[in-house]
């Protein structure tokens, strides 16, 4: 009864999602939760953001003054340095230049840090230019803590442990220097279409 050959049985993923996979990453339908440590619970009363270090002022949000900055969505793939992928992840949050737009400063570094303790490091030119987001909304509803709530960093084209959950702020670094999960054996700067998973890759 099968005159169509084998390959072409089933629903394939078509050509255009493929190349939105990077190589050694496979698409998960769920959303997987990875966390270094417990969920912090800090209330909005007492969450702000904070732009700080290398800057000629410091820049303090509070979340109400955050939530009346410009914001946008957010459609992209993610990318976990655990190998899964998920595709179309629809998010809202400020963009970062909005942030930095904000700030005096010609730092070319940052570290990202959060409720909790953790941290990680990033180039400015990573989180500027339309690249990289605060996001406070995912799919529609507001994130849930699990997944970095009440807000967490965005940026989509590093691996996922880049986009630090709980973020409270950015410290603006003259040279860069390793956060949680970098010092702890993964790459400096983590690109998921080089592969750079782990220190020397
Ligand atoms: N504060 C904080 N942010 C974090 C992490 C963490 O442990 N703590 N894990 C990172 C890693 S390794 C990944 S893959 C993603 C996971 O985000 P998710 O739990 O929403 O999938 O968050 C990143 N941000
Ligand atoms: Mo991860």
């Amino acid at each position: 009864m099968s005159f169509i050959s084998r390959g072409f049985q089933g629903r394939r993923r078509d050509a255009g999602d493929a190349a939105r996979v990077p190589p050694g990453q496979h698409v998960v339908a769920d959303f997987p939760v990875l966390s270094a440590g417990p969920t912090p619970r800090t209330s909005l009363d007492h969450w702000s953001f904070s732009i700080e270090g290398l800057v000629d002022e410091p820049r303090r949000w509070s979340w109400d003054e955050f939530r009346a900055l410009p914001a946008e969505p957010v459609a992209t793939d993610i990318h976990c340095v655990t190998k899964w992928t998920k595709l179309g992840t629809r998010w809202e949050g400020v963009s970062v230049d909005t942030l930095l737009g904000q700030v005096s400063s010609a730092a070319p570094y940052a570290l990202a840090f959060s409720d909790g303790g953790y941290t990680t490091n990033l180039p400015l030119a990573d989180l500027t230019g339309g690249k990289a987001w605060v996001v406070y909304a995912y799919d529609g509803a507001p994130l849930a803590p699990a997944h970095g709530g009440p807000a967490r960093l965005l940026v989509p084209h590093l691996y996922f442990w880049k986009s630090a959950k709980w973020v409270r702020g950015l410290r603006l670094m003259p040279h860069d220097a390793p956060g949680f999960w970098e010092s702890n054996g993964y790459h400096i700067y983590g690109d998921p279409w080089k592969e750079q998973r782990y220190a020397g890759d």
